[in-house]
Parts: structure tokens; sequence; C-alpha cells
């Protein structure tokens, strides 16, 4: 059985990606070009500059743009981003995500967050489920994106747990590849056809057989 729960934040516990795409959706509308629902799929998982690149490929523009200038369009669809977020309550926690937390807790499960964003302390806060979290690996604390293993192993260190008695709860594929890497328990939160890397997979967390893993 595990001891520990590593959580992926976007998607399998908020949906932030319809904010990410609003956000990203104005700076390709200021700029000129278009970007859509599909392209925003590209991103999922992906770093703000890293995000970014991608988008400005999108609009061939990958060429146009010095660093400096680069860094002020990430920051002004991080200000757009974070109004957002902003106005997020626990009613955009995604199905069964409270009910896994709590039954994790009591327990006593250790929990941890995996994310690739720096706003993840914002999001934990807004909705309403900080305090559920023993740890908290994000953005601001990581310097290798997955598929690398660092945002799940770091989250492992903190709380002093064996990789190979953690389980990560994942929709991207990065993110489950980062898991395998770790040696960790792989479970893909969404549709299996496109989770590949998952040892399982559940469309949400209310799906999730607690007593198997926990
Ligand atoms: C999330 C999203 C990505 C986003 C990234 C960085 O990752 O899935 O689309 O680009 O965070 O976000 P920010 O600009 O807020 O730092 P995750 O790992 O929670 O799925
Ligand atoms: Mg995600």
């Amino acid at each position: 059985k595990y001891q520990c729960a590593l959580f992926d934040l976007d998607g399998v516990l908020v949906d932030t990606a319809k904010y990410h795409y609003l956000a990203w959706k104005e700076l390709a509308d200021q700029l000129g070009f278009d970007f859509t629902l599909q392209h925003n799929e590209r991103l999922k998982g992906v770093s703000r500059m890293a995000s970014l690149d991608i988008l400005l490929e999108i609009g061939q523009m990958q060429d146009r743009f010095t660093e400096a200038e680069k860094e002020k369009l990430a920051s002004e669809k991080n200000d757009r981003y974070v109004a957002y977020i902003h106005k997020m309550d626990a009613s955009e926690l995604l199905d069964g995500a409270l009910e896994l937390l709590h039954e994790l807790r009591q327990r006593g499960i250790q929990i941890a967050l995996g994310s690739a964003s720096k706003n993840a302390p914002l999001i934990l806060d807004r909705t309403g489920i900080s305090s559920y979290f023993d740890a908290i690996v994000d953005g601001n604390s990581v310097s290798k994106a997955k598929p690398d293993p660092e945002v799940f192993k770091l989250g492992a260190d903190k709380l002093n747990v064996p990789y190979r008695a953690c389980a990560v709860f994942e929709d991207s594929q990065a993110g489950l590849e980062a898991a395998k890497a770790a040696e960790m328990l792989a479970i893909g939160i969404g549709e299996a056809g496109n989770l590949t890397q998952a040892d399982i997979v559940y469309r949400n967390l209310k799906e999730i057989e607690v007593d198997k893993y926990f």
C-alpha cells in the first residue's frame, strides 16, 4: 500500500486550463492570430515560458521578439490569468477532489502537490484546500519540467517517504512519465486512450478505489 499521494493541480484538482486558455487567447488576439482550444491542449502541464514559445510558434512569430519582450508578454498573460484565478472558489474543484483529500487525510496518508504552476499557492488558497497539503512543490521550486521526475521526487523528499511508496495523480502524459521515472505509481485522470503512460486510468477522482491503494 502507498504512504503518500502526490497531486498534479491543473486538470486533476481544478480546471484552470480554461483560464490559461482565455488569457493566452487574449494575447494571441492582441498579436493578431488565432488560438484555438485544440492549440491549447499543447500547453497543458507545460511551464509558462515554454507555453509562450509554443504560442508564438503557432502564430509563426517565434523569431520576432527578444528575451526581454517575451518576459513582458508572459507577464501580461499572467496578469490576466491571475485576475481569473482571483475569482475562483471551492465550487471549481473537480468531481471527487475534496472527498478524496478528506478521505486520505482521515487515513493519515501524506499529501503533496506537484505542479508546474507558479500560481499554485494562490489556487489552493482560493479553492480552500491549502490545509490538506503537507508539502507543496510548484513552478517556484522546480528547475526541470515534467517529464523530468524532479517535481515528484522533491515532494516525496519533503515528506521523507520513499519514492516507491508514492502514488501520483496526473492528467498529462508528461506528468505520468515523470511519475514512472521516479518509480512511483502513475494514476491517470482522464481518457484512457490519451494516457498510455499510466499504470491505471480513472475518469475522475470520484472513481478512485481508495482501499486498493492506501
Ligand atoms: C499548469 C498548467 C500549464 C501551465 C503551467 C504553468 O501545470 O497545466 O498549462 O502553463 O501550470 O502555470 P503558471 O503560468 O501559473 O506558472 P500543472 O502542472 O498544475 O498541470
Ligand atoms: Mg495537469
